[in-house]
């Protein structure tokens, strides 16, 4: 890794505009069969990220809480994860596991995530890999308890994240993206891919 941040390795750069370039194409196939939504939180708000995924799960949230689906909210099954992907986690991980669900994050201009832990997968000793593509995004990383002091690092397309062990269940969270810094997306935005092993 170029930088890590309290456990969280960082791959700054990894993927080169091609290989950028590639993924979105496999990722523009995931949307297709299952288009991008915005979930509701347990509370009623809307959430201002966009989501779909691949794999054996999805990631859904309604006012009845966080949770893994086996279906899309339109009734279908999520898409493969991409091959591309996969590789991805392989090399990254040296994991023969291979992830259960391919979380798509979009951001739109404005959109952001506020502080949370990721703690609706059965075991947390799996590693979690992230792929961000597109404009650049301030992430931010905390504690496993709330509050105390956080640290930031502006994430740029192309680079790749991996946690593992103690730092799994650190609260984080994207304060805001700098809409339009990359050409990427001709629509502009950020796109992150959370891979992650859920049962
Ligand atoms: C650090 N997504 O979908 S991914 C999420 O950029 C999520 O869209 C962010 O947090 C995004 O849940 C960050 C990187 C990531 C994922 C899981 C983590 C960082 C993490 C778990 C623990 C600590
Ligand atoms: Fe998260």
């Amino acid at each position: 890794p170029t930088l890590t941040l309290r456990g969280v390795k960082i791959w700054q750069g990894l993927l080169d505009r091609p290989a950028q370039e590639a993924l979105l194409e496999d990722l523009r196939a995931v949307q297709r069969a299952a288009p991008l939504f915005s979930p509701e939180t347990r509370w009623g708000k809307k959430m201002s990220v966009r989501m779909t995924s691949a794999g054996k799960y999805g990631w859904y949230s309604d006012r009845r809480g966080y949770r893994y689906e086996r279906q899309h909210p339109s009734g279908v099954d999520w898409p493969p994860i991409p091959d591309s992907v996969l590789r991805l986690w392989s090399e990254l991980t040296g994991l023969e596991r291979q992830p259960d669900c391919c979380l798509v994050n979009l951001y739109g201009e404005g959109a952001k995530m506020g502080l949370h832990q990721d703690r609706d997968e059965a075991d947390f000793s799996w590693p979690v890999m992230s792929v961000s593509l597109g404009d650049e995004g301030l992430f931010r990383i905390g504690n496993e308890e709330r509050g105390g002091k956080t640290e930031s690092v502006w994430l740029k397309s192309g680079d790749v994240l991996t946690l593992q062990g103690p730092s799994r269940l650190l609260h984080h969270g994207v304060d805001r993206i700098r809409f339009g810094s990359s050409t990427l997306l001709a629509q502009g935005g950020r796109i992150n891919l959370t891979c992650r092993v859920v049962d």
